[in-house]
């Protein structure tokens, strides 16, 4: 039986438009939008209306790099896709793309399966993966081929990690040829690795082993070096790139003279580079290793190029890079060593709301805040017009959110299973009220009334930034 849902007198607000307008939902779709008050919406009739008043009705978020259960650094990342997936509901947010992983000398195929079998019937909104090239070979090249078929269309390869995910030039661009034919997309971990290796080595040997000197031997400057390089590596193979997780002054400026040049060129960053700063990672007690994740954090006077860089379109997506592990048992692993603290940070609850707030501050638009945070992650990465936006049509992911209230960010309060906040005390305007995924109430007025396995795999079509 069909099930109309309708959403009454809320600003309706897309990438593209704001509108006052009404939205009517059948059978998980968007059916129709008319004007609030206008006679085609006062002759809709529905099973279920929700009263959005003085609120805004957004797409649900596109969260394009989540590691849920990612084994990493001797554990595993603590969200299962059970309770991330439902934290993510909580933000606002109604779609992830998590990252499946390759095990060096593993197949893709082997990797791609124990992702599924982690995610399948444990998800409370729709996911969709990409694939971590550990090991590129001719194998492995080919595979790249089947998987773009089977809807996996994007593929991140490390600079980073030298003996773990670590791929060396010759295979980076190998893969970024392969990309170039079948329309894989590239995704880009720019960190010098082999480098910052040493440095580790000398700043331990100096003893000094704080969560600090994270920060300071991870360089901004080996950051930008590798961006320049995959740049260059993707000029020669004739393909697109994606520079994940742009946490540097240095690197914004490569990927802005590169698409100076009218080059395929596209950068993403998170909440935590735009909103904590090395004086997280110098906390005393060892509390900065809650902060320790690569790209690491950077000094306060980096986030100015970010923003501009979100506002010029020299950035173009803002994720998560969802990866949360425990202070106690987790990042206490590297009390002593910080090169032992698994990096990674909690926040795929929260970058909606961080991103609203942005908007209230005045560094983005509320367009451009639906824009880097919803549309643009799904036209990325091949999920558009399903998802990222509210037009006829579309899949039925909408957030109801209620821009004047408040919220204070706090462990004791979050969805996340994580035994911590990044944003512990902070206060933000605005909060998720309702989320709708395919036309089924996920949150309904801040209670969850979702259901795991009612999430389902997405799989997506090719970039399609590029149209
Ligand atoms: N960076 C992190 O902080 N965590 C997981 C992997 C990565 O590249
Ligand atoms: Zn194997
Ligand atoms: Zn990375
Ligand atoms: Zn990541």
């Amino acid at each position: 039986m069909s099930t109309r849902t309708l959403i009454r007198g809320g600003l309706v607000v897309t990438a593209a438009d704001e509108i006052h307008a009404d939205v009517l939902i059948e059978d998980g779709r968007i059916a129709a939008l008319a004007a609030h008050g206008s006679d085609v919406a006062a002759g809709w009739t529905a099973d279920r209306t929700i009263d959005a008043t003085d609120r805004y009705v957004v797409p649900g978020g596109v969260d394009a790099h989540t590691h849920m259960e990612l084994p990493f650094g001797g554990t595993s990342a603590s969200d299962t896709f059970e309770t991330g997936t439902r934290a993510a509901a909580w933000g606002g947010t109604t779609t992830l793309v998590d990252f499946a992983v390759q095990s060096t000398g593993h197949s893709l195929r082997e990797g791609l399966d124990t992702w599924y079998a982690k995610a399948d019937g444990n998800c409370s909104v729709d996911y969709g993966f990409h694939m971590i090239l550990s090991d590129v070979n001719e194998h492995t090249l080919n595979e790249m081929d089947k998987l773009v078929e089977e809807g996996i269309t994007s593929f991140k390869l490390f600079m980073a990690y030298p003996g773990v995910f670590y791929s060396d030039d010759g295979q980076i661009l190998r893969a970024m040829q392969r990309g170039a034919e079948n329309g894989g997309l590239i995704m880009m971990h720019a960190e010098n690795g082999i480098a910052i290796d040493v440095l580790v080595e000398q700043a331990l040997a100096r003893g000094e082993t704080d969560p600090r000197y994270h920060g300071e031997v991870r360089k901004a400057l080996l950051e930008a070096e590798a961006t320049h390089r995959a740049i260059q590596l993707s000029r020669v193979a004739g393909a697109p790139l994606y520079v994940v997780h742009v946490s540097a002054e240095e690197a914004v400026a490569e990927l802005a003279a590169a698409r100076d040049k009218g080059l395929p060129v596209f950068g993403e960053t998170c909440p935590q580079y735009l909103f904590l700063s090395t004086d997280n990672l110098a906390e005393p007690d060892f509390e900065g290793a809650k902060y320790v994740c690569s790209t690491p954090l950077r000094p306060r006077e980096h986030q100015a190029a970010l923003w501009r860089g979100l506002r010029t379109n020299d950035l173009q997506v803002v994720s998560t890079d969802h990866c949360p592990f425990c202070f106690v048992g987790q990042k206490e692993l590297g009390r002593g060593d910080f090169s032992r603290i698994p990096n990674g940070l909690p926040g795929v609850e929260n970058r909606m709301d961080l991103l609203h707030q942005a908007v209230v501050d005045g560094h983005i638009s509320r367009r451009r805040w639906i824009e880097i945070a919803c549309a643009t992650p799904a036209r990325m990465f091949g999920l558009y017009p399903q998802k990222g936006t509210i037009a006829p049509g579309a899949d039925a992911d909408i957030v109801v959110y209620d821009p004047h209230a408040t919220q204070t960010m706090s462990a004791k309060t979050h969805h996340m299973n994580v035994d911590y906040s990044a944003y512990e005390g902070k206060t933000v305007t605005g909060r998720v009220e309702t989320v709708l995924s395919r036309g089924e109430l996920v949150i309904d007025q801040r209670t969850f009334v979702g259901r795991a396995g009612h999430g389902s795999f997405v799989p997506r079509s090719t970039c399609q930034y590029l149209d």
